[in-house]
């Protein structure tokens, strides 16, 4: 290849979104993920490798400015490939050897990865960009579409979108429509589209019963269900709450507060005292007022920042609360998507990826009474997404309710075929069409909060199911997740899906003899790809013995890999 004048201009640009000299940072879980204040230069540079990446597959790719669930001051990056997954492992490598190439180095890692991947830089690059509501993100978007400029290639700024969106842009465009209308628009009127047909076939179903409470997380997620919220309709009544008009962005707030604390929100009103605040709540929609009364059993939902996750849960008349997850979602998802393959006669395979987080009970539960396959990988979604892939129906969940299903070419094929089959009529016809529109619901790009709401409102309508009757599909065992902090969670190692540790010395072995004192026990450790701290994770017969259990394991970890700051204290 020739040094072109791009090369020049990227080094012109390049000084004015300097690295800081020695700063190193890691591609985490998802991308990059830190304090805003360091990812101006990661920005600029994830633009260039973006339209690099581009040029490589002769396609449009995604750049995303957001830190999901960290907190306001974090902001972060995910790299979006063609079909709307996230970026290949091997482009990881060389984001992170771009971030941290020093300055002078710059152009020498630039043509690196170029040789590397043998990239022709006079071809067209485009790139989708888009951003969450931190107040960051604006400038941090700004540097990416620079980052793309300087190496001559096309952007589009989509703003102020979620994260599943802009996974849906891309892959539109690159299916030159085929999967939908590269538009915001076009995404809502799929979606609705899809849920109107969908709750069709709901029995008449009353006001409440429509009434679905969604805590925002003070995010962009509540932005975009507002906005959504005219092409519903009347098929779903949606209070939403912590729209970001008062709240600080995942403050108390959202998906991950919720899944983690294993309590409701604040800013939510609920039935019970202390946390759930007052049960009515005076909300302001559309200039006027308007009190929303909320009772034992009415459904709850929480997005996280960027509403690529989702949990339910609601409180039942004795004023406890009830956390429905991703496993219970995949659950209820995929008991629903079994049924129907049963009634339209299919014979399609369809099988549930987790993490090492998924609930014990659940994966019983699907493994012995649904007999499904269970498959278990790392943690982040392009993990799962990939092994999910390998099935005619992949049905992917991470605890923490980011996930979504994917149907194969050939599945989605077979159904689409007996949907338009005339010579079939009754149930089968009614099952075939009903697939057809939970394929249009899904976004099958990554998990995407909104999509998964639609789906999970949709299937317990025409289940005729309470969200009381879907939390006794089975009963979670008692679990407690901590974080620790050390002085570098790179010192531990994983192996088996992350549920072993291998290093450091002596640290599996204290978590096994740990696990022993407890009954149907099970505990792992694993440093954060998105958090600066080690993440442990303990479920056990009862709540006390899990909180006990995490607790001893934390000890364990500050003991043995370097803890920092004050010893865990028990719950
Ligand atoms: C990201 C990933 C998820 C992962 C989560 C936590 O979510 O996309 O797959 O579960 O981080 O990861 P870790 O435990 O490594 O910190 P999000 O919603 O924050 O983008």
């Amino acid at each position: 290849f020739l040094v072109t004048d791009n090369f020049e201009e990227v080094l012109k640009q390049s000084s004015l979104h300097p690295k800081p000299s020695g700063l190193v940072l890691e591609y985490g879980t998802s991308g990059f993920r830190t304090n805003a204040k360091h990812l101006d230069h990661i920005m600029f540079r994830m633009g260039i490798l973006a339209a690099l990446r581009s040029q490589k597959t002769k396609a449009t790719i995604g750049v995303m400015v957001t830190a999901s669930h960290n907190p306001e001051e974090d902001n972060g990056v995910k790299l979006i490939d063609p079909m709307g997954e996230m970026v290949t492992p091997a482009w990881e490598g060389y984001a992170t050897q771009l971030a941290n190439a020093e300055q002078e180095d710059l152009l020498a890692a630039l043509k690196d990865i170029i040789e590397k991947e043998s990239i022709n830089v006079s071809l067209e690059a485009n790139v989708f960009v888009g951003k969450d509501t931190r107040s960051s993100s604006a400038r941090l978007s700004q540097a990416v579409l620079d980052g793309v400029k300087a190496l001559g290639g096309h952007s589009k700024d989509y703003g102020l979108v979620t994260t599943p969106q802009l996974h849906y842009m891309v892959c539109c465009q690159n299916t030159q429509g085929k999967y939908g209308a590269a538009t915001v628009e076009g995404y809502y009127s799929k979606l609705s589209q899809a849920f109107s047909q969908l709750t069709k076939n709901a029995s008449n179903r009353t006001d409440d019963q429509k009434h679905l409470c969604v805590d925002g997380a003070n995010g962009i997620g509540a932005l975009k269900v507002r906005e959504m919220e005219g092409h519903l309709k009347n098929d779903l009544q949606m209070s939403i709450f912590n729209d970001g008009s008062k709240g600080t962005l995942n403050l108390h707030c959202g998906a991950d507060f919720v899944k983690v604390q294993q309590k409701p929100p604040t800013g939510v009103p609920s039935v019970g005292n202390g946390d759930w605040g007052q049960p009515v709540a005076v909300v302001e929609e559309n200039g006027l007022s308007r009190s929303i009364e909320i009772n034992p059993g009415d459904r709850c939902c929480s997005f996280d920042g960027d509403a690529d996750r989702i949990v339910y849960y609601y409180t039942d008349s004795q004023g406890h609360f009830h956390l429905l997850d991703g496993d219970k979602i995949a659950t209820l998802i995929c008991t629903f998507l079994k049924e129907l393959l049963n009634q339209a006669a299919l014979d399609l395979k369809v099988a549930v990826v987790q993490t090492a987080y998924a609930n014990g009970s659940s994966t019983r539960y699907l493994e012995d009474v649904m007999k499904v396959i269970i498959k278990c990988t790392k943690t982040g979604v392009k993990h799962l997404h990939h092994a999910a892939q390998e099935f005619d129906i992949g049905v992917y969940f991470e605890a923490n309710g980011h996930g979504t299903v994917l149907f194969s070419k050939a599945a989605e094929e077979k159904i689409q075929q007996l949907a338009e089959d005339g010579s079939i009529s009754g149930e089968r016809k009614k099952a075939a069409l009903l697939l057809q529109s939970t394929i249009s619901v899904i976004n099958q790009t990554v998990g995407d909060a909104i999509s998964d709401m639609l789906l999970i409102e949709a299937i317990l309508a025409i289940k005729g199911m309470t969200v009381q009757q879907w939390d006794t599909i089975y009963t979670d065992l008692p679990n407690r997740q901590l974080k620790v902090k050390v002085a570098d969670r790179r010192v531990i190692d994983t192996t088996d899906a992350e549920r072993r540790a291998v290093s450091p010395a002596g640290l599996q072995d204290a978590i096994d003899s740990l696990v022993k004192k407890y009954r149907q026990a099970r505990s792992f450790v694993r440093p954060s790809g998105t958090e600066d701290v080690v993440r442990v994770y303990a479920e056990a017969d009862t709540q006390e013995g899990a909180d006990a259990l995490a607790h001893e394991v934390s000890l364990a970890v500050y003991r043995l890999a370097g803890g920092v700051g004050d010893e865990p204290q028990p719950l």
